[in-house]
């Protein structure tokens, strides 16, 4: 397949767009990509999300669209749907929301009034911006209370304490999930809790999705929960979306809030593609690939630890680590991503627990092994790069040494294509 077929066209007619595709590819395949919530998706994926399918218009669902000419989007949409039950052993899957936030914003509304409670993790010690941070849209409408991880054990949640918020609070919804969390979670006890209140459980896994697919980290659906979102587009390896999958009692609720409550109509062609990205977890070789991730994120949080830097819980249970610059180099996240950028190699700023900075120039940077592992990386490709991200971090102020890094990560790199290009 040729992942470029349709970029002679833009050549000839929209050059100045071609240059900037062009450029990205080359960036893609020169550097590496340790944000923890990017990934390198399939030449499939491109194909699928570029398709005919852009045309269409398929207000509803399967079997009962608001338009006609419905007969091959039906196929496609419970093509994905179907997959994503049988991945993730659920009973109802909605593939329709358009990405992360909405997907969250879809599932609220299917069972809060505004003003209800929701508990969920705070944005600093690992939540998302949808779990009630005050600057979203959501965290206007909703009550969010928002709990923390232990400071010194490991990211531990207090349950005990979370119970006791609990019961003072009344909420409708035990929320777990995380963008900058490095472990995993014991669904049990947050099931526990909900059951003592009478709450709904909702798992937001949009990091972790693929490893839960691969069998490799806990699945909600195993301990219980009612609701899990994910997108599709970071562990998952597939094209930017988010999807809901539920116990089948909440199917009507989540779908009629997805459609017609938050979106209008589906992007049939990323639905498309994400089948195709489903397809390709249901492989057995998507198992390797989790096992690997998980193998390679390990590897790297020791070589970093092993040099001196300080790493949020003191280490990793999943794809990410979330390290303190400040405390590790002296230097803030921002100038530390700066730092890679010039090495050819791309992480994100962070904030930290509690951050005494601000979410521009916070104290920490993210790195996780999803991206890198799917270039075909191993731990002891893992090695070498934490030896080169210590060394920059290290050298921030001596651009000749950089360059040098930059030199040696470069050709390190192009022996690891990207699917596609
Ligand atoms: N932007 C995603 C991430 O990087 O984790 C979540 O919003």
């Amino acid at each position: 397949m040729d992942a470029n077929r349709n970029w002679e066209i833009l050549k000839q007619n929209d050059p100045e767009i071609y240059d900037a595709l062009i450029g990205e590819e080359k960036r893609e395949q020169k550097g590496v990509e340790l944000i923890p919530s990017e990934n390198y998706t399939y030449p499939e994926v491109y194909a699928a999300n570029g398709s005919i399918l852009t045309n269409k218009y398929s207000e509803g669902y399967p079997g009962k669209r608001y338009y006609g000419g419905q007969e091959y989007t039906d196929i496609v949409e419970n093509l994905a749907r179907d997959r994503a039950k049988e991945l993730f052993r659920c009973e109802h899957a909605n593939v329709q929301p358009l990405s992360g936030s909405p997907m969250n914003q879809a599932t609220y509304f299917a069972f809060l009034e505004p003003g209800d409670t929701v508990l969920a993790m705070e944005l600093s010690h690992g939540g998302h911006l949808t779990h009630g941070a005050p600057v979203s849209h959501m965290g206007k409408v909703f009550n969010f209370v928002r709990y923390k991880t232990h400071p010194d054990e490991k990211g531990r949640i207090d349950f005990e304490e979370l119970l006791k918020v609990a019961k003072e609070t009344k909420p409708k919804i035990v929320m777990c999930g995380y963008t900058s969390y490095p472990r995993d979670y014991d669904y049990t006890d947050f099931k526990k809790v909900a059951d003592v209140v009478g709450a709904l459980t909702f798992a937001d896994v949009a990091h972790i999705g693929g490893l839960i697919a691969a069998g490799v980290m806990r699945n909600p659906f195993d301990y219980g929960f009612d609701v899990v979102s994910t997108t599709i587009h970071k562990s998952l390896r597939g094209p930017r979306a988010g999807m809901i999958m539920c116990k089948k009692k909440y199917a009507d609720a989540i779908d009629k809030s997805v459609f017609p409550g938050l979106q209008g109509g589906p992007h049939m062609q990323t639905i498309a593609a994400i089948a195709v990205a489903l397809g390709k977890a249901l492989e057995p070789e998507f198992k390797e690939y989790g096992k690997q991730v998980l193998a390679n994120a390990k590897t790297l949080a020791q070589e970093l630890m092993d040099s001196g830097v300080k790493l949020i819980t003191d280490g990793t249970d999943n794809h990410m680590m979330v390290a303190n610059t400040v405390q590790s180099f002296g230097i803030d996240g921002k100038l530390a991503e700066q730092t890679l950028d010039k090495i050819s190699i791309t992480v994100n700023k962070q904030i930290i627990p509690d951050d005494p900075n601000p979410p521009l120039k916070p104290s920490g940077i993210r790195l996780g092994t999803p991206a890198a592992t799917t270039r075909g990386m191993k731990e002891d490709d893992m090695k070498k790069l934490g030896t080169w991200i210590v060394e920059a971090l290290k050298n921030h102020q001596n651009e000749s040494k950089l360059e040098e890094i930059k030199k040696a990560v470069e050709k390190f790199c192009l022996k690891f294509p990207v699917p596609g290009i």
